[in-house]
């Protein structure tokens, strides 16, 4: 195995697929994990899936990431994208590449959702493909990795 991503979830995830599937969808939280644990097996990378209701245990994931030596980060920060500056503060501080997910197109949504505070850590960001982004990010990801280890660009 190449190494281990952290994909984590913050609030209200553990709802997809029981409410509101004309924004995010019918797969589950389940499904997500799945899709996951597949698309990082066919890079080599293994997966630590977490999702919490609480700002705090998600900073506690994200220390625990480095402290595990994890490759990168996978993270939607659900309703904490553009307020938590002490997630974006624990993305800063423990350097691990990160990338971004929103299910949704956080854009084409109300204004109080566009302006990320994650994102002024994030190698780099994706939404608006549904479940799929979350595909989307860990082959990016693992495609950003290998290339920080080859000095390529
Ligand atoms: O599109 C995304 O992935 C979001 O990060 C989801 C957040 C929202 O606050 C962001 O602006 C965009 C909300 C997550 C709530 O998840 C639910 C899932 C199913 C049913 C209800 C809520």
């Amino acid at each position: 195995m190449a190494g281990l991503i952290y994909v984590l979830n913050g609030p209200n995830l553990n709802l997809l697929g029981t409410r509101e599937p004309e924004t995010y969808g019918r797969a589950t939280l389940d499904d997500v994990e799945q899709l996951c644990r597949d698309t990082a097996k066919q890079h080599g990378f293994s997966i630590e899936f977490r999702q919490s209701n609480h700002e705090g245990e998600l900073i506690d994931f994200i220390q625990e990431a480095a402290k595990k030596q994890a490759a990168g980060i996978v993270i939607n920060p659900a309703g904490y994208t553009t307020t938590s500056v002490a997630i974006l503060d624990a993305i800063l501080a423990v350097k691990l590449p990160t990338v971004e997910v929103h299910i949704s197109n956080i854009h084409a949504r109300e204004s109080f959702r566009h302006d990320s505070m994650i994102s002024k850590a994030a190698r780099a960001v994706i939404c608006g493909f549904g479940i799929e982004g979350y595909a989307l990010a860990i082959s990016g990801l693992a495609s950003l990795l290998q290339k920080d280890k080859t000095g390529k660009k």
